[in-house]
């Protein structure tokens, strides 16, 4: 299957790997590289050391295009931005923010930039920044999400720009795959599947939460303080909507979550931690090697791309 996206990345299949915060290690973007998709390491709030290591580990076990994500909200980011370029790194991919700054330097280097964007506004901002495509990302997402379903905003990204555009949110199999093409994506970027991949190293109590999660098991906690999260309801989203709804200060809020991801991901804390995941979790039933996730969304998507009634 050929698209602007399999063309520009020089990869198989148009399935990129979310580059989930202290989920999507080396480990995983290689197994998605090496099985046809684009891997993605994903920096989180990691030091740019950690992600010096991280891309020096994954080329060790592929010779196929991998990316980054930087999380712009990482005190790190300019390092990490500069490290990507010193690795040559082929793709970058980012989030919670406006990567405009870094653009140039990128572009310099030959690296791929793609943006994942919440909204058309900054999608057009990204295509004038010189962007190669854009992630257009629905509220039905795991993590730090935007507010408009990926079904509203895809089409209407697609629309505003001329750029490819990828297709984010609830996506985690061939009918998701098929619909996103509907909409006019030309790849798609699936996330919470993956953090159930045999080669994702996530504790295996994160994966079983995943895996018995149902559809209405999320909940998005940090409305009030503008930077709204989805996780899995536990103790601790319970708690900390308890507090929202009390009007709690800020520092209240963050005791909670501070470090909370690395609790639930590398502990297995699954009652005090957060345990980020999109509201497509109720489709994950098992644990699979990235191939086969891989090559099941391809067949049964392209399957349904061809059917005609
Ligand atoms: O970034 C994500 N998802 C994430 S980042 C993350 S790490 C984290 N951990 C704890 C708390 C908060 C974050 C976990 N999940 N997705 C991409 C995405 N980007 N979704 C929404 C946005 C976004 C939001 C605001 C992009 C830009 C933006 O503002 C643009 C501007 O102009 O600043």
């Amino acid at each position: 299957m050929k698209t602007r996206i399999t063309e520009i990345l020089g990869i198989e299949y148009p399935i990129i790997q979310g580059g989930m915060a202290w989920v999507a290690t080396y480990e995983l973007a290689a197994a998605v590289s090496e099985a046809g998709g684009l891997g993605i390491i994903g920096a989180g709030g990691a030091p740019a050391s950690f992600v010096r290591e991280q891309i020096q580990k994954a080329k060790a076990l592929t010779d196929k295009p991998f990316g980054v994500n930087i999380m712009l909200m990482n005190p790190e980011a300019d390092a990490i931005a500069q490290v990507v370029v010193d690795e040559g790194v082929k793709v970058v991919t980012t989030g919670a923010g406006n990567p405009a700054k870094y653009m140039e330097m990128w572009k310099a280097a030959g690296v791929r930039v793609i943006p994942v964007v919440a909204s058309v506004a900054l999608a057009k901002l990204m295509e004038r920044g010189g962007a190669d495509a854009v992630i257009a990302e629905g509220t039905e997402s795991g993590g730090h999400i935007g507010s408009t379903t990926t079904m509203a905003l895809v089409p209407q990204v697609v629309d505003a720009v001329s750029i490819p555009v990828i297709a984010a949110g609830g996506i985690a199999d061939g009918r998701g795959f098929a619909a996103a093409f509907m909409l006019g994506a030309e790849g798609v970027q699936i996330g919470t599947r993956f953090v159930v991949a045999t080669e994702c190293i996530v504790h295996e109590k994160y994966k079983a939460m995943l895996i018995k999660a149902k559809d209405i098991d999320s909940a998005v906690t940090g409305m009030s303080t503008g930077h709204p999260v989805r996780s899995i309801r536990n103790k601790m989203t319970k708690e900390y909507l308890k507090l929202e709804k009390d009007g709690a200060e800020l520092m209240e809020l963050e005791k909670l979550t501070l470090g909370s991801l690395r609790k639930a991901v590398v502990e297995g804390d699954v009652v005090n931690g957060t345990i980020m995941a999109g509201q497509i979790a109720g489709l994950v039933k098992k644990e699979q090697p990235c191939k086969e996730i891989i090559d099941e969304i391809m067949s049964q998507g392209i399957e349904l791309l061809n059917k005609t009634f």
